[in-house]
């Protein structure tokens, strides 16, 4: 032991690391200590005051390495080693640790799920590897398309200083290699009606054959509450350090192929499922508070040539010649397809969904705002929906509100993806100065925070299930 109970083998194992600037300080301290113990002089025990009353210009004249700004040269795909491998292994630096997920919901839940891993991999200093979107409530026809076909990978990158890889980029879509891998699943751990992990298409588009470890009941937010399957981000997070990974290392399945079993993996960490994840309260996107959203998702900005499509569908339907600005306008979100009337309890669809009267008065209230708060007065109003009926939207125009028609337009054709209606639309909802959304619409939820965050806009949800359920 040395004079000061400091472990010296600890403080040799990390001597040579500057990021040990306390321990680097102590023994420095300590060989100071050393050398006044063996004088005995009223110097040396002068010199010892010094040396501790400086310490805090010793930290920062001398501990504290210099650092370059490199930023502008930085380059998110230097976090590869070259272009898409047909193995992913060959793909990844041994000096960088990785993080991937997986999707399995609609495209606005899929967006936070992604939102959820990316802010995951910041936490645990990972470089997160998104895949593409997958349809669902669009048919399954629709196909996959790429995150950064939606999404600029290189603004988000720059914007929260981590890479952020896609799966096409690190594997090639066309190899055929069958890769082994060990994975966590969250799933399992968090609720009790499937006794396996969150099942997915997703889970097979990058030729992975996984091995799942089943987390520990502890990542539930609530261990064995039945209607919350939500964690902790840090919880999941401490299962990739000592000692909670090999505490809770259980016994891998084997893999569906090979058969292989294999504990996480350690290099490319891996969970099966992401979208109920938290810092503080379940379905935190609808708080501001939330973490995903302020530190991640808030900088999911569309492509230039998203917004670009976006912004030539929003002239042609306002009529402004190109090039000029399109004017100030308030988008309607309205959700009223099946999967929305199915919380209707049978009531008819003009009972329980908002009407147009409903709408008017919150278009007001929204134009004092916005005249109030920015001196800007929107005159245009666009409604974007999943309604199928002609007639309603007729009933829409006829009050003079806009629509986009994506018949006349083509734009399936045009684009060659059944993706484009609703991207296009979204685009269209987060790029106005209000919204009026549709209460519990995730998608609603997300093309508010971005009116709000992108354009000091205002963003207010419609109540509905019954008649005049919105009147406040
Ligand atoms: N074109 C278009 N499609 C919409 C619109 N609103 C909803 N949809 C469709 O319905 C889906 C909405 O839900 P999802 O994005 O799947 O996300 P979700 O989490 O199920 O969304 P919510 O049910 O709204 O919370 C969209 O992806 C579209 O396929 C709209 O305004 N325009
Ligand atoms: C890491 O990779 C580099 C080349 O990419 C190689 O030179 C080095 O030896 C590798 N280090 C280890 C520990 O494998
Ligand atoms: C991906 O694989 C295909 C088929 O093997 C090959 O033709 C193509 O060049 C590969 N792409 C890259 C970037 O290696």
């Amino acid at each position: 032991m040395s004079p000061l109970n400091l472990d010296e083998s600890l403080l040799d194992d990390h001597l040579n690391s500057p990021r040990f600037i306390p321990l680097r300080f102590a023994s420095r301290r300590r060989r100071f200590f050393i050398a006044a113990g063996s004088a005995f002089s009223i110097l040396s025990f002068l010199l010892l005051a010094y040396i501790s009353f400086s310490r805090p210009s010793l930290l920062v004249s001398q501990e504290v390495p210099p650092h370059t700004d490199d930023a502008p040269s930085w380059n998110r795909k230097s976090s590869l080693l070259g272009p898409p491998a047909d193995r992913f292994r060959d793909n990844l630096r041994n000096d960088t640790k990785y993080m991937t997920s997986w999707i399995s919901a609609g495209w606005t839940n899929d967006v936070m799920t992604y939102g959820n891993l990316i802010y995951l991999a910041m936490l645990t200093e990972r470089v997160p590897i998104v895949g593409p979107f997958t349809p669902s409530h669009i048919g399954g026809d629709a196909g996959n398309i790429l995150f950064s076909e939606v999404f600029d990978l290189d603004y988000l990158s720059k914007r929260i200083g981590i890479s952020v890889l896609e799966w096409s980029e690190v594997k090639n879509i066309s190899s055929t290699e069958i890769e082994d891998i060990g994975c966590w699943s969250v799933w399992e751990a968090v609720q009790t009606r499937e006794k396996h992990p969150r099942k997915s298409d997703a889970l097979r588009l990058q030729g992975l054959d996984i091995s799942f470890t089943a987390g520990p009941a502890s990542l539930q937010k609530i261990p064995g509450y039945e209607h919350d399957p939500h964690a902790h981000f840090w919880s999941i997070a401490s299962l990739l350090y000592s000692p909670d990974r090999e505490n809770n290392l259980v016994a891998p399945q084997p893999s569906e192929v090979h058969g292989a079993v294999l504990p996480p993996d350690e290099h490319l960490a891996c969970f099966d499922y992401l979208y109920y994840v938290c810092a503080h309260t379940s379905f935190e996107y609808e708080h501001d508070i939330s973490p995903a959203w302020r530190f991640v998702v808030k900088n999911f900005r569309w492509t230039n040539r998203l917004q670009g499509i976006a912004d030539g569908y929003l002239r042609r339907t306002f009529k402004v010649p190109d090039h000029d600005p399109i004017p100030p306008y308030i988008a309607i979100h309205a959700r009223r397809a099946n999967d929305f009337i199915r919380y209707c309890n049978g009531q008819p669809k003009e009972d329980c969904f908002p009407s147009i009267t409903t709408y008017q008065r919150r278009i007001e209230e929204m134009q004092t705002e916005t005249r109030d708060r920015l001196g800007v007065v929107p005159q245009h109003v666009i409604m974007l929906s999943d309604e199928e009926d002609p007639a309603w939207w007729d009933s829409i125009r006829m009050v003079g509100w806009y629509t986009i028609d994506h018949v006349g337009e083509d734009t399936v054709n045009k684009y060659g993806s059944k993706w484009y209606p609703v991207l296009i639309d979204a685009v269209i909802q987060s790029s106005g100065i209000g919204l009026i959304g549709m209460e519990s619409s995730t998608m609603s939820l997300l093309a508010g925070r971005r009116v709000q965050d992108w354009h000091n806009g205002v963003f207010k949800n419609v109540k509905w299930g019954r008649p005049n359920a919105d009147d406040h």
